[in-house]
């Protein structure tokens, strides 16, 4: 495999970043988990306009334009002869010094790692998950907004902790006031009738590219799409409940705190909606070439 890192392609064991940059010492930097499905980089411009979203927001200018970026991620892919995959692309603050000003780091360092996936086991997608909702609020919005995807993840991962120490792959975590925001690295959804509901950004989620691309196809298939506050009652009630993201795709949830989701089985929407996401994802992309 062929690592990228500011320009050049070097092998795994000789790509690296040095000890005293910020994206390590602090978390400083941000990043986009990407799919490769077909020889076709998935909602590419969607991640890098994110990418360049979250680096505004922590006042980290790239030293490249956006078209520059997408071209090095299809040049990497293309390298790696990237057919299926899942490709990380991280901006970090770049070398500084043992001290938090991120102005003295004059040359932000940019890496693309086009690997394979680890997938959700099929079984996931066959019985659907049992999830618990966990004690680590999600960020506050005021204080480190969900929406800039930065490289620091203990939020998330405190709560991975909790649901993992639970007996669950997967947290739901609720915000500061006790409203449901989402997974630890997936959106959630509801179905109730021919309803399909999630979250609005005000709940303070990262409004995931998938979420956005099945919101789409919801309403596409007629369903009534809406953005909408829900606490646990309305998880527990829902006819059905799904995750999405880049990783997960659309996964079905079958069972929260102990409480079976409709039937307990993955429901009718949420199959329809896999299946869609499915092919929209084999059928569209930029090329690797
Ligand atoms: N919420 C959070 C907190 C995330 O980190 C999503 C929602 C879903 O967003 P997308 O744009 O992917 O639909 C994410 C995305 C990983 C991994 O390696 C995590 C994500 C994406 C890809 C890989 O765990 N998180």
């Amino acid at each position: 495999m062929k690592v990228y890192v500011n320009g050049k392609l070097y092998s795994e064991r000789d790509a690296k970043i040095s000890v005293f940059d910020h994206g390590l010492l602090y978390g400083d930097g941000v990043f986009e988990g990407i799919r490769v499905y077909n020889r076709r980089v998935f909602m590419l411009r969607e991640h890098i306009e994110r990418l360049y979203r979250s680096a505004r927001a922590i006042a980290l200018e790239i030293p490249m334009s956006r078209e520059e970026m997408a071209d090095a991620v299809v040049r990497t892919c293309r390298v790696n002869k990237t057919a299926n995959g899942y490709i990380r692309l991280v901006v970090t603050r770049g070398v500084g010094t043992l001290g938090l000003n991120p102005f003295v780091c004059k040359q932000p360092q940019i890496i693309i790692i086009a690997a394979t996936i680890q997938l959700y086991p099929e079984e996931y997608y066959e019985k659907g998950l049992s999830i618990v909702t966990v004690p680590t609020v999600r960020n506050l919005a005021e204080a480190l907004n969900p929406n800039i995807k930065s490289l620091n993840y203990l939020n998330n991962i405190l709560a991975k902790i909790e649901a993992i120490n639970a007996g669950v792959p997967e947290a739901i975590m609720l915000n500061a006031d006790g409203l449901v925001a989402e997974a630890t690295g997936d959106n959630i959804f509801t179905v109730k009738g021919r309803t399909v509901a999630t979250p609005p950004p005000q709940a303070g989620v990262l409004e995931g590219i998938t979420r956005n691309v099945v919101m789409g196809l919801a309403l596409k298939s007629g369903y009534e799409v809406r953005e909408q506050m829900m606490t646990r009652y309305d998880l527990y009630n829902a006819d059905e409940v799904f995750l999405t993201g880049t990783a997960a795709e659309v996964v079905p949830v079958v069972e929260i705190d102990r409480r079976r989701i409709g039937d307990g089985r993955p429901g009718k929407v949420t199959q329809h909606l896999e299946r869609q996401f499915k092919q929209l994802a084999a059928a569209t992309g930029v090329p690797v070439r």
